[in-house]
């Protein structure tokens, strides 16, 4: 049997959102509830729900099912209390890790480190590009932590490099600026608020499980936020930007919550 295919309008699409955060507020209550709301999920969860194939029951309040489950889960890898997002071990690690992008891997970009720059613009008081040498002299630390894909699927991988605010500090980024802002390789771009840019485990990730980062998870290096969904985590990055101006995202753009985490 062919399955229904479900079309949104917009003006539709915005009614089902405003129908899902209300049966979904339903079944969260107190903190829980705020945490909710405040994560966003629901716009991105309903967002990919468009031009998708729903079995037998289109009907709203069963995928609704699905996405609060899938938020229920993530609520806890997302926020542990203190608002770091939970570090694994090395048994943990997803193999094979799955690699995505709004392209297949066929179109994975290929970058040379000798013609590679990292270009710096903006708030900043030392503007001037690095070279991929320069970054791997910096301080580098690891983390093993949960990658959480808002189509539905997580891994957790190791990721090691700069602390996103040590490189911060060294630039002399005004950090009163509002958003640092990321422009890829591949046309992606994203953009995150300075406290998240500066939380502990946001990571200038130049390394994947002990290796320098492979081209599918993006080399030369990939912004890893694990307080964050798999889409605030740029890779293949070629400017990054301190402005007070919001610059939105790829996906962002197209109806995922930009804030997209904790
Ligand atoms: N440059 C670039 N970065 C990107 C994307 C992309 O298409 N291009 N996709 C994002 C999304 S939606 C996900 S889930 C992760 C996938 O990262 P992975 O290939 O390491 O699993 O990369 C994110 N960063
Ligand atoms: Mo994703």
């Amino acid at each position: 049997m062919e399955k229904n295919k479900i079309n949104l309008s917009a003006s539709d699409a915005s009614n089902l959102v405003k129908d899902a955060q209300t049966l979904l507020a339903k079944k969260l209550t107190g903190n829980s509830r705020r945490q909710f709301l405040r994560m966003g999920l629901t716009l991105g969860g309903v967002a990919m729900l468009s031009g998708c194939d729903i079995d037998d029951n289109p009907d709203v309040e069963s995928v609704l099912n699905r996405m609060s489950r899938f938020n229920d889960r993530i609520q806890g890898w997302l926020f542990s209390g203190y608002r770091m997002a939970p570090e694994y071990t090395l048994a943990d690690i997803t193999r094979p890790f799955p690699f995505n992008a709004f392209y297949g891997e066929e179109d994975i970009p290929s970058i040379h480190e000798e013609n590679y720059q990292l270009q710096i613009t903006g708030k900043v008081r030392d503007n001037r590009s690095w070279r991929l040498p320069e970054l791997y002299k910096l301080a580098q630390h690891e983390q093993i932590t949960r990658h959480i894909c808002v189509e539905g699927w997580s891994a957790v991988g190791r990721w090691g490099g700069v602390r996103f605010s040590d490189f911060l500090h060294l630039i002399g980024a005004d950090t009163r600026a509002k958003y640092v802002s990321f422009r890829c390789a591949d046309e992606y771009y994203t953009s995150i608020d300075m406290a998240s840019a500066l939380h502990p485990q946001t990571l200038l990730a130049l390394s994947w499980d002990g290796r320098i980062l492979p081209p599918e998870y993006g080399y030369p290096m990939k912004l890893r936020i694990p307080t964050k969904l798999g889409y605030k985590n740029p890779k293949h990055i070629v400017s990054i930007e301190i402005t007070d101006r919001f610059t939105g995202g790829y996906w962002e753009d197209q109806g995922y919550n930009w804030f997209g985490g904790s």
